[in-house]
């Protein structure tokens, strides 16, 4: 065949053993071989699992190399590219994505297999990269992935984090930070293009030069300079079609060392400039949606974002020459205000490098940089203090500076109300002096996207309100996606196949094809597969978790999954007070026929969290006495899985009954993990916020359990100052609260939670005692379905077929077509 011709000539030059292999397996093998000799140096006799692994991966990253190049071309030729600037990143492992989109995991199964080696095993050895914090890093990998199905000309730009997100270890139930080096043992999906490299400025100040001939020039003379060297990934889309590039640059000091420090024997000294310079690249901050007021965070912001723009530039001249046609040849979209000096470097390179009018360069700008905001939650609006942007970004002040009076001038000369100045002002001026990155992002885009229709309408509402009034139409609304492709397809072989079997190869390529499975939500015989193929997704869950916590669970029992970041406003508290009550309900009332569940908790604290970090510790509390208690009889269990991670969710994930997404009505911009629950068959229980309103609609109320107050409740709540009053507690939640601060699940401290009882009946800001009652309630309604295994399947097999809309290729349609520009 045709294939097999093309598969015999990319490996003609590989200096195999056998190079007229006869299958496309014979070829893949003696391609693995090759790499393990030559490029792993080792033989089949002493490889180590980790060397199959890389051998495997150089293998199956030289298949997409002659499509990279191809796509490459097209990238430069066609007439519009994707820019997706992003501090985080989170891919997690990429051997199966790669496989599995060139349609190779059969063929690398069997090569190996013949070698006598597991795939299975060995995709284990390949480390997570984990260059992002949760949802907003998970987003900017799916989207990469979607835009190279969809052949969407891409570049991903972000850091090349030497360490990505800390591995996270439990001492006695409370969290440890650990470093992460997903680096040490190579990395065999990158390029270093040790010679694309930009200068990236810092600090010192700007000259005012006077010219006989026109304006004045500002030129900055800065006091350091750190280099930026790219390396490149290829991202292989669906079926091979197109590959586009993850341009991820690290930080090297313009000079190695000072060699007369060195020899004049400070050889600390001489290293110090180069590990200053190099501090920008090296760990991914750890804060999920707190404000990281650090200088280094700031460092790093301005570094990647003035090397891709640089880059960018640099590209755009090479291809087309005219910089006023830059929005024409590409669209930039900004991952929340992480890269929003983007606004303002853009602005310097093209009047004070460029030399271009400040009314063209701003017209360029605006047209081609574009803003996602992804949370509202004030903690995490990005603010600079003046005085360190004076000191770091000295141009870039004053160029936010302009940008600023020429927002506010028509304001002022109309003399508008002072308080509407102060709300659009990129400067906050109320207590101390702070640049807004996120006004100053709205101000310099095209288009200003929320991540779900209901946050989109809070932005509105709240923190954009009165720009919003100001540039009307600017703000759209994108609701997030997910890629089938990892998050069904490979973290479900057994559903995959269950679906294609029923609905056809097509259903791969057409996540709108999921609809038809419908017919089947009340076949006895399907729901009977489909249970089948979910109870397999369980064991495997309940074999991690032994191995990991040492807590047996059936997988009969209801699995009801909690993951994502620890944050009060996701609510993890909630559902701890609920198994609390649960189990203060089971021991009251041993007779009863209890449904068996098992509540599974993952995900990470911000390092300097405390109060998440005490969530941790009280999950692993109570889990512990619950499960030990034998009045239970494991008809309640707990378990805290350690160090969530994209690996840990594709195990998660498949094997989930219920789904909590309880965040507080209006806290939660969109989430993801909802998206990828429901698709893989788990019911939800949630509320009003988020992408679970849009969820409730596709899968129809009966499919979905939700509770609580609504957004718009939680405000009015909040006006009232009903949240700091306790005389609503309803009895089973006080009783609760008093098992814990009678230090029943800490008996050697009993005082540990009592900050955490004291803020809830002090100041509930996340409402946990307002909606327990209803989320009670609805955790009964959830055990009376399950209890009738037809109707739990149905709406299970319904979760899966509805959802098809939350495909990440949907939302880069719609990206492309509102936002973009580019045809797709
Ligand atoms: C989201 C963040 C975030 N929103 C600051 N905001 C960070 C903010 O390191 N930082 O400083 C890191 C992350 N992350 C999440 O984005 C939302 O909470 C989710 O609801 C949403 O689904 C996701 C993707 O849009």
């Amino acid at each position: 065949s045709a294939q097999r011709d093309e598969a015999q000539s990319s490996y003609a030059a590989s200096e195999t053993a056998q190079p007229t292999a006869t299958s496309e397996t014979d070829a893949f093998q003696q391609a693995i071989l090759a790499k393990l000799t030559y490029d792993v140096g080792t033989n089949p006799a002493h490889a180590t699992d980790h060397d199959w692994f890389t051998a495997t991966a150089l293998a199956v990253r030289d298949r997409a190399m002659d499509r990279w190049m191809v796509s490459k071309g097209l990238n430069q030729s066609v007439h519009k590219h994707v820019c997706y600037f992003s501090l985080e990143f989170l891919i997690g492992r990429l051997l199966s994505d790669t496989l599995n989109n060139l349609r190779l995991t059969d063929c690398a199964r069997d090569a190996l297999a013949g070698l006598g080696v597991d795939l299975d095993r060995i995709r284990t050895m390949e480390p997570d990269a984990a260059l992002g914090n949760g949802g907003l890093g998970r987003l900017a990998a799916c989207f990469m992935e979607s835009m190279a199905s969809l052949e969407v000309p891409a570049y991903g730009y972000g850091i090349r984090y030497e360490h990505g997100l800390f591995r996270q270890g439990l001492s006695d139930g409370w969290q440890q930070e650990l470093p992460e080096d997903w680096l040490v043992r190579g990395n065999p999906w990158e390029f270093e293009r040790s010679d694309l490299v930009y200068q990236v400025p810092f600090g010192g100040f700007v000259e005012e030069l006077a010219a006989s001939d026109g304006p004045a020039r500002s030129v900055w003379k800065p006091a350091e300079t750190v280099q930026a060297v790219a390396f490149d990934t290829p991202v292989v889309g669906w079926r091979g079609r197109h590959v586009n590039t993850l341009r991820l640059w690290s930080a090297r000091a313009a000079e190695p060392l000072r060699l007369d420090a060195f020899n004049s024997g400070d050889h600390v000294g001489a290293l110090a400039d180069r590990t200053r310079a190099e501090a920008i690249s090296r760990v991914l901050y750890p804060g999920d949606e707190t404000e990281a007021g650090r200088e280094l965070r700031l460092r790093q912001e301005f570094f990647f974002t003035s090397a891709s723009l640089q880059d960018l530039l640099a590209r755009h001249t090479r291809l087309h020459g005219d910089l006023q046609a830059l929005p024409e040849h590409a669209a930039i979209q900004l991952n929340d205000t992480h890269p929003a000096l983007a606004v303002a470097e853009l602005m310097r390179l093209l009047v004070d490098e460029r030399h271009l009018s400040w009314d063209e360069a701003w017209a360029i700008t605006t047209r081609t940089l574009n803003y996602t905001n992804h949370t509202l939650m004030p903690e995490a609006l990005e603010r600079w203090p003046v005085s360190l942007m004076e000191r770091l970004l000295p141009r870039h002040l004053q160029i936010i500076y302009h940008i600023n009076w020429l927002h506010l001038e028509p304001l002022i000369r109309r003399s508008a109300d002072v308080e509407l100045i102060k709300s659009v002002s990129v400067i906050d001026e109320d207590q101390g002096r702070y640049v807004r990155m996120g006004h100053l992002a709205f101000i310099g885009a095209h288009k200003v996207n929320g991540v779900s229709a209901l946050h989109t309408g809070l932005m509105r509402q709240t923190v954009f309100r009165d720009l919003n009034a100001l540039y009307p139409g600017r703000i759209v609304n994108k609701t997030n996606g997910i890629t089938f492709r990892r998050w069904l397809h490979q973290a479900n072989p057994q559903l995959t196949q269950i679906l294609t079997q029923e609905l056809g190869e097509a259903v791969l390529d057409d996540p709108g094809a999921l609809i038809r499975l419908e017919r089947l939500a009340d076949d006895g015989a399907f729901q009977e597969r489909f249970r089948n193929q979910r109870h397999a997704a369980k064991v495997n869950l309940a074999r991690i978790v032994a191995e990991r916590t040492g807590v047996q669970i059936d997988p009969n029992a209801l699995f009801d999954v909690h993951i994502k970041r620890i944050h009060e406003y996701k609510r993890q508290l909630l559902n701890i007070l609920e198994a609390v009550a649960l189990y203060d309900a089971m021991r009251s009332e041993p007779e009863r026929n209890w449904v068996p569940r098992v509540k599974i908790f993952a995900g990470k604290a911000a390092a300097s969290y405390h109060r998440a970090k005490l969530i941790i510790k009280l999950a692993n509390d109570v889990a512990r006495v619950i499960n030990s208690d034998p009045a239970i009889a494991g008809r309640l269990k707990v378990v805290f899985l350690p160090n969530y991670n994209v690996s840990l969710a594709e195990a998660i994930i498949p094997a989930a009954d219920l789904s909590e997404q309880i965040s507080t009505a209006g806290m939660e911009a969109s989430g993801t993990g909802n998206m990828k629950l429901a698709l893989n068959g788990a019911l939800t229980i949630g509320t009003l916020d988020g992408a679970n309103i849009e969820i409730r609609e596709c899968v129809g109320d009966d499919n979905i359990f939700i509770f609580g107050m609504t957004a718009e409740e939680v405000g009015a709540y909040h006006k009232a100052g009903l949240h700091r009053d306790r005389a609503g507690w309803s009895p089973r939640f006080e009783r609760a609260i008093n098992l814990i601060t009678a230090g029943t699940f800490s008996p050697d401290d009993p005082r540990r939670f009592d900050s955490l009882a004291h803020a809830l009946s002090s100041d509930d800001t996340f409402m946990v005692a307002a909606d327990f009652d209803s989320y009670w309630a609805t955790q009964r309604r959830v055990d009376e379905l399950w209890q009738d295994p037809f109707a739990w399947s149905r709406a299970s097999v319904l979760n899966t077929s509805r959802v098809g809309w939350f495909s990440a290729d949907r939302t880069i349609r719609e990206y492309a077509e509102e936002i973009w520009k580019i045809s797709v």
